[in-house]
């Protein structure tokens, strides 16, 4: 950065979320001045989350790690670049010899699907490391997708992604944009989007347990017993097949299992399900007529849809809605992007097309899905003994302490592995385990371009923005960490020989990430085709519009696109049509169900219900995302905590009164693994019978070295979430729907 006296302002994009909004960021000197919304972004068109001023606070935090450290004794000491590289290599060598390449275990955090370095050097580094025991946030979050996209389109990327801006119908399960700014579908601007969608005549109709800051904005709003998503989506289903209103389109013919699809679902009628769901069987009939009439319509669910018990049958009668109301590739439905790095071909071509329960966990026997465990398997691998047991962890950009089931169990096994090394710039929850932290450069300090968001996108856009200041001399960017540690890994040195191959003679030639983005964009469906005459883009183009492009709206790319053998859309693929046995099990033994005795889990008063042999766990426990946090790692952030707690539990007033709990007062919350004491809000905004708990928060712990957080430090969530509460098809966690008991705290 220059140092000149007078401010100068930077087009760049924020990289904390999926949203990718342009911002405008003032700098004088070395020193941000501020960071507002920018207007001639033509995707964001100005809009900003509070978060983007995040970025500044990261930027200057005293808390973010500048350099290696490694535990000792006496706390964490700052260390060399290659003491640090040294140490790392030589131990996950040493446990690899010792006890097998699966000992040494790897789990990749959200952050690094925004960083587009971290994602091209994992392939190679994870090549070169050969442990098959890898895990990732994948398993808290939108494993669904990437199983049903492989099941019904033959590649985990092709993600439809509904086109709400050309929709006259929104039907939202499990999601909340309005403050998460949309996840599997960045739009920048949801509130504005989405007023837009109404203004045009268009509705917006929210199934959640909470009425949300999204079901504010909408016609109408329907409480959902959570985890009973599924049911409802039979019963829509169930309903358009009845009324002879299913009209797959222009999709018919390349769609196979339609009716099979049809005989499955129509049993499960509105009357059948409505007990189980909470919702009224007339209300659904008129839902499903009312899906069927707009056009277009689209159907969305993001986290309350997937991180439950039935998360992977949600997210398919999800597009099966979509496809059999021939909304699914046309405007205004659900969609296919044609990014600028086409994600989707990059993956065909290293055959990274998803592949579900290749293997299974040792302990647990849960399925892998591309390549990886689930996270809730973690902590058991760990401290289970036995031939496979994981040694030793190596962690990039994550946080599974806070962010993945049975937190604490996980804590626990983390202090007892032989070695632990993380990529992170915070000493945080997962991160104080380590024995050597490597930090790589922070957000403003390294190049950005949304590899995997631009393919996420309502629009096809892409947006380069360089780095805004120059790291320090001595700083790495995840890329290179990943880079060195690989080398250092593959030298031929004693018995690590073995670890040299080819991908690592790529990572010794490593060329840098903008280098492999440019041949991407350049080969890529909107590239240049490296002839410099063509219109068509190149890395230097995209770097020439500092606002972005945009490059139009989707377009249907159906059945061209597919990657499925058969050259269709396999609609009832036999794994997901194989599960369908536990939902119909389970809407058996549902309220209203034939197995269903009296009126058990309708407990009443279960105050005491500690003494209960089942625990009296009658409530139901469900997420929050929040504005000013991001997962578990903005809290360092004083703006994005100033004012009121916010790590509160939101209950009903039944459910509060019943339990002698008047409001703003603190209650224990507990589940079969544990319980968390913090303070309760009353509130009509929940369902009866269901309790609302934002995550990410929980810092508390000693040893964090994150001193504006750990004054805020709240409870966390997934201390409370049960890991063996998992989608039994895809091993995705279960984190929504935990049966806990509320009760006043003890003084
Ligand atoms: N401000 C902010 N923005 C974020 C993040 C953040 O932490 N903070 N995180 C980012 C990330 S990583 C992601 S993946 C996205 C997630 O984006 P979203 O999925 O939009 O975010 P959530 O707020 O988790 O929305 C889940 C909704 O599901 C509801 N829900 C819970 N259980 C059920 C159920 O059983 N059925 C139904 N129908 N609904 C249920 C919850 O009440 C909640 O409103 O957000 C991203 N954006
Ligand atoms: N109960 C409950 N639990 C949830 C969820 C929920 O809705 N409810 N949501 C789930 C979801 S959707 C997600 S995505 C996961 C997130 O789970 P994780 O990815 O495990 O956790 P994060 O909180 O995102 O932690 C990110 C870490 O990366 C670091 N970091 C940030 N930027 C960079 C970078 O550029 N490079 C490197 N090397 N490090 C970086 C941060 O310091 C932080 O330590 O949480 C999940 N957990
Ligand atoms: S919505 Fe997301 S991308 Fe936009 S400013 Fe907020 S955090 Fe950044
Ligand atoms: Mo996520």
């Amino acid at each position: 950065m220059g140092s000149s006296g007078s401010a100068r302002t930077h087009h760049r994009t924020c990289n904390l979320c999926e949203a990718m909004c342009g911002i405008a960021i003032e700098v004088d000197g070395d020193r941000i001045t501020s960071i507002r919304g920018d207007p001639d972004d033509p995707f964001s068109r100005g809009y900003l989350c509070p978060k983007a001023l995040a970025l500044q606070d990261i930027h200057e935090d005293r808390d973010r790690l500048r350099h290696p450290v490694r535990r000792t004794g006496a706390g964490f000491q700052r260390i060399s670049w290659d003491e640090a590289f040294d140490e790392v290599a030589a131990r996950l060598r040493e446990t690899q010899a010792r006890h097998g390449r699966d000992a040494v275990a790897v789990y990749l955090g959200n952050p690094t699907v925004h960083n587009h370095g971290a994602l091209l050097y994992l392939v190679p580094f994870l090549k070169i490391l050969r442990t098959r025991s890898r895990f990732s946030a994948t398993s808290v979050d939108q494993l669904p997708h990437h199983l049903v996209a492989t099941l019904l389109f033959g590649h985990q990327m092709l993600l439809p992604v509904p086109d709400i801006d050309r929709t006259s119908f929104l039907l939202v399960l499990g999601a909340n944009p309005v403050v998460s700014n949309g996840s599997l579908m960045s739009a920048p601007g949801m509130p504005r989007r989405l007023k837009a969608l109404r203004e045009r005549g268009g509705s917006l109709v929210v199934v959640d347990p909470r009425r949300t800051e999204t079901a504010a904005l909408a016609d109408r709003h329907h409480f959902i017993r959570p985890g009973t998503d599924v049911f409802l989506l039979l019963a829509l289903l169930s309903t358009l097949f009845a009324e002879r209103l299913a009209a797959p389109g222009r999709l018919r013919d390349v769609t196979r299992g339609l009716d099979e699809i049809e005989r499955l679902v129509l049993p499960f009628t509105p009357e059948r399900v409505a007990p189980a769901v909470g919702i009224e069987a007339a209300e659904i009939r008129a839902l499903a007529r009312a899906f069927a009439a707009a056009s277009p319509a689209v159907c969305y669910g993001r986290i309350g849809a997937c991180l439950q018990e039935f998360g992977a049958l949600t997210t398919w009668l999800i597009t099966a809605l979509n496809l059999v109301t021939g909304n699914l590739d046309r405007p205004g439905g659900a969609m296919f992007t044609r990014p600028v790095a086409d994600v989707v071909a990059l993956q065909g071509l290293l055959r990274q097309t998803g592949h579900l329960g290749a293997r299974r966990s040792r302990v647990r026997g849960l399925p892998t899905f591309a390549g990886e465990y689930p996270a809730a398997a973690l902590a058991e691998e760990i401290a289970t003994e036995g031939p496979g047991q994981i040694r030793a962890l190596f962690t990039v950009a994550g946080n599974p302490v806070l962010s993945t089931p049975n937190g604490r169990a996980l804590d626990q096994a983390l202090a007892s592995l032989d070695f632990m090394a993380c990529v992170d710039f915070y000493i945080n929850e997962t991160t104080r385990h380590a024995r050597v932290i490597l930090p790589p450069t922070g957000p403003l300090e390294r190049d950005h371009y949304d590899l995997a968001f631009h393919a996420l996108a309502v629009r096809n856009t892409a947006k380069y923005s360089p780095a805004l200041f120059a790291p320090a001399d001595d700083a790495r960017h995840d890329w290179q960490i990943l880079v060195e540690l690989g080398a250092r890994l593959a030298a031929p040195r004693g018995r690590g020989a073995a670890l040299a191959g080819p991908a690592a003679r790529a990572l010794s030639r490593a060329l840098p990430p903008a280098r492999l983005l440019d041949a991407a964009i350049r080969l890529g469906p909107h590239g240049d085709r490296l002839n410099p005459l063509s219109r068509g883009l190149s890395l230097r183009k995209l770097e020439r519009e500092a606002h972005g492009v945009d490059l139009g709206p989707l377009e249907p790319c159906l059945p061209g696109r597919l990657f499925t053998r058969s050259g269709r859309i396999e609609l009832a693929p036999a794994p997901l049509v194989a599960d369908l046995a536990r939902a119909r099990e389970a809407l058996h033994r549902a309220p209203g169900g034939a197995g269903q005795a009296g009126d058990a889990g309708e407990a009443g008063d279960a105050g005491d219900g500690a003494g209960r042999p089942d625990g009296g766990y009658d409530l139901r426990l469900i997420g929050r995302r929040q504005l000013r946090s991001n997962n578990s790692w903005l809290h360092n952030s004083p703006r994005m905590v100033k004012g009121r707690n916010r790590c509160t539990l939101l209950m009903h007033p039944e459910d509060a009164a019943r339990r002698g709990i008047a409001g703003a007062q603190r209650v224990r919350v507990s589940s079969r693994v544990g319980s968390v004491d913090l303070e309760v809000e009353v509130t009509d905004e929940v369902m009866p019978g269901v309790v609302s708990l934002p995550h990410g928060w929980g810092h508390g712990r000693g040893g964090v070295q994150l001193h504006t957080a750990t004054q805020h430090p709240g409870a966390s969530v997934n201390d409370l979430t049960d890991h063996l509460a998992v989608d039994a098809l895809s091993g995705t966690a279960a984190l929504n729907g935990v049966p806990v008991r509320v009760e006043p705290a003890p003084a």
